[in-house]
């Protein structure tokens, strides 16, 4: 498909000057200057030295010396799409935001998924926050919505941001671990700066270990405001909502994939854009009235909370498409600058302490990481609309300014560019009342750590209270220090005694002996249970050898395609399989490229091979791990035999062709189900 043409729109359009295939050119040195030969220095002979005037030797290795720019000091490792964002209903009576206005309108977006602490080489399947950042190329500029996967944050103001990043980053004697936060620093700052209860439960649990980018929600975290026309301002909190539902790895697998396969989460959004499997998410909000700004028994400025959504609802007000994968990863993807405080008209900032700062942090950061003032006039950076200013010069400035204005007030130029009137589209802060005394201190607001915490671990399924107690116990298990695994147990028995004593046994701790929180409300759209369970875009892997039945399988691959389910022929050996009727099926992976991990699923067909004992045993490897990874399984009549090998027992999410004329139906069933819990290959 020519995906230049597959997106039309205003971000794509500006693109495309900017886009260079050097397929069937000439060679050329950055003067255009046509190159000879790119082989070889220029010398003194052929065995000589290498002469200083080899200007095109200089010019390469000087541009390949420099070719790396600063990491993001978090979220280095990520990954970036574009799309459309559509609009459902007109949020005129809430804001006045022109992307918003219009039911239909398509604005042009571009998201960038990311992991928060590891490296840009780090791997993707690390236990840890998700960044999702999503820039709206709107005609009045761009709005960049900055959240992550987790609807609450570490701390409630952004002075202690260099501490918690200090302390989650690998430790700075050995530089160790990488893309990790199981070891002491990180505990330490816990279990002393305890504002963070609420969202280490969140990283505990299955939302910090996300099966796809594409299956996880998004929050903008903070409150912001929605202001209208007639200029009433409105709290807002941002959703997105993923259509295929918030699934996830188990612990074990996401550690098996980071060695496998460390980019699955960014082949995963690659493959399915490249295949048409658009990823899609709902934007939701939550609106709150601005005289309820105290209605709730938490601080709506407190980052660390969040709003219940059995208290307010979220409304979903429009869809994003991701359908266009980058041309360059560099270019688009590394050079992408978000901004929280790059905002339209109509939607403006509370004073959350965290928000406050972060609306410093990112124009900083960007100035070192992107070298210098001019980074907005970068094609991935540039808004949509003209951009006329008197800012002026810098390193790499491309803009070629006319005139010699460049200073307001002005006569020679009209007094242009002219500033505009709230009417005229300027962008006029919300006259918030303000008043107080000048003070470093925390409202007494902020200070309740804990009911959130426990609200969420009363919300939780079994299975996800199992998981969290694992990974509590998996991280405090590799910290050294015994009096941090006890400050920390300590800690967490105020969200939940039986919890804390738990894991207090597994790390050799005393138990906790403080009281838990006495909160005993729950609220059903923090677990995962209930999510949207669907087949569409789930990875089957066809387990298979020569002499399989042609018929029964090649109805089951079509069914699943139907579906919408995507599967890989794997086998001993690439190349083509042949049924026991003489029908040809491709292998595109085999037992030793790939791996049980890399699928929500396996079918087993099985077969022969010409070194029977070695297929076997790979059978055997990825039924085990499927089956300990609470798979579903389907069972061709010619796989029984090889589940008979394995530990797989038949029970939950294991579903036998043999005699079931309904196979394919229910396997499909299962699969969309994704995990089969009730296994409970783990006992706490
Ligand atoms: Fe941040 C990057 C999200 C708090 C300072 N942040 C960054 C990115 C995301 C977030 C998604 C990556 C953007 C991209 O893909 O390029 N950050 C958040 C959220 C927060 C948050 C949801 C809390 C609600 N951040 C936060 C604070 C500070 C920062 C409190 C500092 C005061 N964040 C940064 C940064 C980064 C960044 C240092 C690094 C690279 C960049 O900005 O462009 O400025």
């Amino acid at each position: 498909m020519d995906q230049s043409k597959s997106n039309e729109n205003a971000k794509d359009q500006q693109l495309e000057p900017f886009r260079v295939d050097n397929d069937g050119t000439k060679m050329t040195t950055n003067q255009g200057l046509k190159v000879s030969n790119d082989e070889d220095s220029l010398k003194a002979g052929v065995r000589g030295p290498t002469l200083m005037e080899d200007f095109h030797f200089r010019e390469k290795m000087t541009h390949f010396d420099h070719e790396r720019i600063p990491e993001r000091v978090v979220h280095a490792r990520g990954f970036a799409a574009f799309g459309e964002f559509e609009l459902y209903e007109s949020m005129q009576e809430y804001t006045k935001a022109k992307f918003l206005q219009n039911p239909h309108k398509k604005t042009p977006v571009f998201v960038r998924f990311s992991t928060v602490v590891g490296s840009l080489g780090s791997m993707d399947t690390a236990r840890d926050v998700r960044g999702f950042a999503t820039k709206f190329y709107t005609e009045e500029g761009n709005y960049d919505l900055v959240g992550n996967n987790i609807p609450v944050f570490f701390i409630q103001d952004a002075m202690k941001f260099p501490d918690l990043i200090h302390a989650v980053k690998p430790e700075p004697h050995n530089d160790m671990p990488q893309a990790a936060s199981a070891h002491d620093t990180f505990w330490d700052f816990v279990a002393n700066n305890q504002e963070i209860a609420h969202m280490v439960m969140w990283v505990m649990s299955d939302r910090a270990i996300p099966r796809s980018f594409r299956m996880m929600e998004g929050f903008g975290v903070h409150t912001f405001r929605l202001i209208n026309d007639k200029g009433k301002s409105r709290f807002v909190k941002f959703h997105w909502k993923p259509v295929l539902g918030v699934h996830s790895l188990v612990w074990d697998e996401a550690q098996i994939i980071g060695g496998k396969d460390i980019d699955f989460h960014r082949r995963d959004l690659w493959e399915a854009i490249e295949i048409g499997d658009y990823p899609e998410f709902e934007l939701g909000v939550q609106i709150l009235e601005a005289e309820d700004e105290f209605k709730f028994d938490f601080d709506i400025l407190d980052a660390t909370k969040l709003w219940p959504e059995e208290l307010v609802p979220v409304r979903k007000i429009g869809k994003m498409t991701l359908n266009r994968n980058v041309d360059n990863v560099f270019a688009e993807t590394e050079q992408v600058a978000f901004h929280p405080g790059n905002v339209v008209p109509g939607i403006d900032f509370t004073n959350d302490p965290l928000l406050q700062g972060r609306l410093f942090s990112y124009l900083d950061t960007q100035l070192l990481r992107l070298g210098g003032p001019n980074f907005a006039e970068l094609p991935i950076n540039r808004p949509v609309c003209p951009i006329h200013n008197n800012q002026r010069n810098g390193f790499h400035r491309q803009t070629i300014n006319l005139g010699k204005v460049s200073y307001h007030k002005n006569s020679l130029a009209n007094n242009t560019p002219a500033t505009s009137t709230a009417k005229e589209g300027g962008y006029v802060h919300y006259e918030e009342k303000v008043e107080g005394r000048v003070t470093r201190a925390r409202s007494k607001s902020f200070d309740d750590h804990f009911s959130q915490a426990r609200l969420f671990w009363n919300s939780m399924s079994s299975p996800e209270k199992r998981h969290i107690i694992n990974a509590f116990s998996f991280e405090l298990g590799k910290v050294k220090s015994q009096s941090v695994r006890q400050q920390v147990v300590n800690m967490f028995v105020h969200v939940d005694k039986e919890m804390a004593t738990m894991i207090a046994d597994n790390v050799a701790v005393q138990r906790p002996t403080g009281e838990q929180s006495k909160v005993t409300a729950s609220s059903p759209a923090l677990s995962q249970a209930h999510t949207i369970s669907v087949p569409q875009t789930l990875k089957v892997g066809v387990l298979i050898g020569d002499g399989f039945d042609a018929n029964e399988v090649g109805e089951v691959l079509k069914y699943l395609t139907r579906q919408g389910v995507r599967y890989n022929i794997i086998s001993d050996r690439l190349g083509s399989v042949t049924s026991s009727s003489g029908v040809q099926l491709t292998a595109t992976d085999m037992f030793m490229t790939t791996d049980s991990v890399l699928f929500d699923s396996l079918y087993v067909v099985g077969g022969k091979a010409t070194n029977q004992q070695k297929f076997n045993a790979n059978m055997v490897i990825y039924i085990n791990e499927a089956y300990r990874h609470y798979k579903p399984i389907g069972v061709a009549t010619t796989g029984l035999a090889f589940m008979n090998m394995s530990n797989a027992e038949a029970g939950p999410g294991i579903v036998v062709a043999t005699g079931n004329t309904q196979f394919a139906k229910k396997y499909v069933e299962a699969i969309a189900k994704q995990r089969f819990w009730q296994r409970n290959i783990y006992p706490v």
